[in-house]
């Protein structure tokens, strides 16, 4: 049994919401959810405001998703030109570069003028509404720039993650159509240089249609130039005025796509569009980080993702807030890097990633315990289950066990966090999200799809739509309703697992699709074994996650080489680099095993529930075998089996 962490008094008083606040609104929410999304609608300002609230179908038939689809607004006024007024010269951005020696501020009015400039350079260079732009850019404040300058003249950006490799950027590029590319010289992590335009330049030997590309300059590095295609930012941003007028948006249409790994070997389009999103970014910022006026707050991840589009640039942005931006890594110089920032700039909320905290852990209490700390109220986690014992370690040595832990589950797809408790509402038991944000009501459910009530473990789903969430893959709606809606038609189904105990809490249990959470990054299995049998001497691959101590998963391949090869240790360092090649660092197999064959079906269906168990070194239950067409295979495969911890 767990323990229950209370809330504590002196948090319970100065929060926006407090137990009896949430119990009220929350059921509220999902007793009316029109009036009260017509109600919440209002924090964000509208050109034209909506008449209509909720226009949702989950089918069967049609599967539509619309919010306030009369109204019209501007996603980068709302994060901008709102707050002049009042904010001009407060700090929106504090930027913390690679090195300690580096860091600036920018103020609203800053914002405003970097913004609008961009905006005239890429109109100026042909961009217009509704165009795809794609952003493959490091952590420096051009990235936020680049994302609300798409946002003000309605073109949709796409940002692509600067560790993806140029095959993986090719890939998304072309998905898109997008012609506009942005990106900067190199990046700066950890003190080594990310060739981000040499990357730019060999994905586009591949994307014909992208006509240009504006580079930042970051480090100054040599970088090649294509003439009539390449552009620099600082050039181009020199020619154009710094008024620009934010584009009159209708709430459906597109603010952005992002690519996210899902079951299959191509990544989907996840779309999102204007103003629902904004409302429920903003919305849970406010309430689930409860950020009040003048503090600073830090999350940690990268604007490649979506808790950095959420949760650094919209979200906070869109509340007047001031989001610090970190361009480094958790352990450069040394792994006090993350407090000293903390003690640097004062900052108050800081969220961050289960798979950061572990890694920090490893190096002791030392490093944490020579910082102050004193400017934090409130810690939060994202991206994965996090386990008891780093949740125990962030609550006591980071947070000198006065800090609540805001444990935010959501997804690319959500938009916002879904399921999280309130610090000034919910109790917490380590290793829970807790309770369902206002107007979100998940369900779990068995196999068949049958709702099971109470205390109970399965598959969760989401019973009705809330404004933050996705409206389709971008291209392909047929995936959109088949990857969400068929599975338990007439629900939104996650493709995670869950338990809720006697209090209503709910706890994630992991992903029951082929997609395995590495670090906090999503994976699709398919993705590394297409990456893996792309390698000549490979006939066929089987991936699937393993737990591992610091990653949360680690990547386990098993490989069948072609005939005539024989496996040896250079050919295992080669087909890692390979696979960091051809997607990114990130998706870098932990380990590989050599498999003379793989467990397969008599119709030929690989048996990955198998190979799972013999991964997790649990090989002496295998369950049902006997459906393998040739059964001698598993013995080899447990015999060398590669994960013996
Ligand atoms: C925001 C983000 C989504 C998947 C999701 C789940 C896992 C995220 C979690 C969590 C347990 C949490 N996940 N937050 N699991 N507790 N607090 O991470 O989006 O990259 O799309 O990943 O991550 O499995 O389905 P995304």
């Amino acid at each position: 049994m767990s323990s229950t962490y209370p809330v504590p008094d002196n948090v319970a008083e100065q929060a926006w919401i407090d137990a009896a606040g949430y119990q009220k609104m929350y059921e509220q929410s999902v007793a009316d959810p029109e009036s009260f999304w017509a109600e919440h609608g209002k924090r964000i300002h509208w050109f034209k405001p909506f008449s209509q609230v909720k226009d949702v179908s989950y089918g069967p038939g049609e599967v539509k998703i619309r919010w306030f689809h009369d109204g019209t607004t501007n996603v980068a006024h709302n994060c901008i030109d709102r707050h002049l007024d009042t904010k001009k010269n407060d700090t929106a951005i504090i930027w913390e570069g690679d090195s300690p020696s580096d860091h600036k501020h920018i103020t609203y009015g800053e914002l405003y003028e970097e913004v609008c400039r961009l905006a005239n350079a890429m109109k100026a260079n042909g961009v217009k509404k509704g165009d795809r732009v794609t952003l493959y850019l490091p952590m420096i404040p051009e990235a936020a720039y680049a994302m609300l300058a798409c946002a003000r003249i309605g073109a949709i950006h796409s940002v692509v993650f600067g560790g993806f490799s140029p095959d993986a950027l090719a890939g998304r590029i072309r998905d898109c159509g997008s012609t506009f590319v942005v990106t900067a010289d190199e990046g700066l992590r950890g003190g080594r240089k990310v060739p981000l335009k040499a990357n730019t330049d060999k994905a586009l030997e591949s994307c014909p249609d992208v006509k240009t590309v504006l580079v930042v300059r970051r480090t100054g590095g040599s970088v090649t130039w294509a003439e009539g295609r390449d552009l620099w930012y600082h050039e181009e941003l020199g020619k154009v005025s710094d008024d620009c007028p934010a584009e009159e948006m209708n709430a459906e249409d597109p603010l952005f796509i992002l690519y996210t790994s899902g079951s299959t070997g191509q990544p989907k389009g996840v779309l999102h569009t204007t103003g629902g999103y904004l409302v429920y970014a903003s919305m849970t910022h406010q309430y689930v980080f409860d950020y009040h006026d003048g503090e600073v707050y830090w999350c940690t991840a990268d604007v490649g993702w979506v808790t950095g589009h959420s949760y650094i640039v919209y979200g906070p942005l869109a509340n007047g807030a001031t989001t610090l931006m970190f361009e480094g890594v958790p352990n450069y110089p040394d792994a006090s890097r993350m407090w000293e920032i903390c003690d640097k700039h004062k900052v108050n909320i800081f969220y961050t990633a289960p798979t950061a905290i572990r890694a920090l852990m490893r190096e002791g209490e030392q490093p944490v315990t020579k910082t102050r700390r004193d400017s934090l109220r409130l810690l939060g986690s994202v991206g994965e289950p996090i386990n008891p014992e780093a949740w125990l370690w962030y609550y006591n040595v980071v947070g000198e066990g006065r800090c609540p832990i805001v444990d935010t589950w959501w997804q690319t797809e959500t938009g916002g966090i879904l399921i999280t408790p309130l610090p000034g509402a919910t109790p917490l038991k380590p290793g829970s999200a807790t309770r369902p944000f206002f107007g979100v009501k998940p369900v779990i459910v068995d196999a068949e799809g049958h709702h099971l009530e109470g205390a109970t473990e399965g598959n969760l789903c989401i019973a009705d739509s809330w404004p933050g969430q996705m409206r389709t893959v971008y291209g392909d709606h047929e995936r959109f309703v088949q990857t969400y809606f068929s599975t338990y038609p007439g629900k939104y189904f996650t493709g995670d697992g869950c338990r809720r105990d006697q209090d209503g809490y709910y706890w994630i249990t992991g992903r029951v699709d082929d997609v395995i959470n590495v670090s906090g990054h999503r994976m699709g299995t398919a993705e590394v074994e297409s990456a893996l049998v792309a390698h000549a001497k490979v006939a066929e691959a089987a991936v699937v996650g393993y737990p591992h101590d610091l990653k949360g998963q680690g990547i386990y391949a098993y490989v069948t080489l072609v005939a005539g090869e024989e496996p040896h240790e250079e050919l295992r360092k080669e087909l890692v680099t390979w696979v960091r090649r051809e997607i990114g660092p990130i998706a870098s197999p932990d380990l590989i095993q050599w498999a003379p064959g793989l467990p397969k079906t008599r119709s030929g269906k690989i048996m990955r529930r198998i190979l799972r168990k013999i991964a997790e070194n649990d090989y002496s239950n295998l369950g049902d075998t006997s459906t393998l067409a040739d059964p001698g295979v598993v013995d080899d495969l447990v015999a060398n089996r590669m994960n013996r911890a």
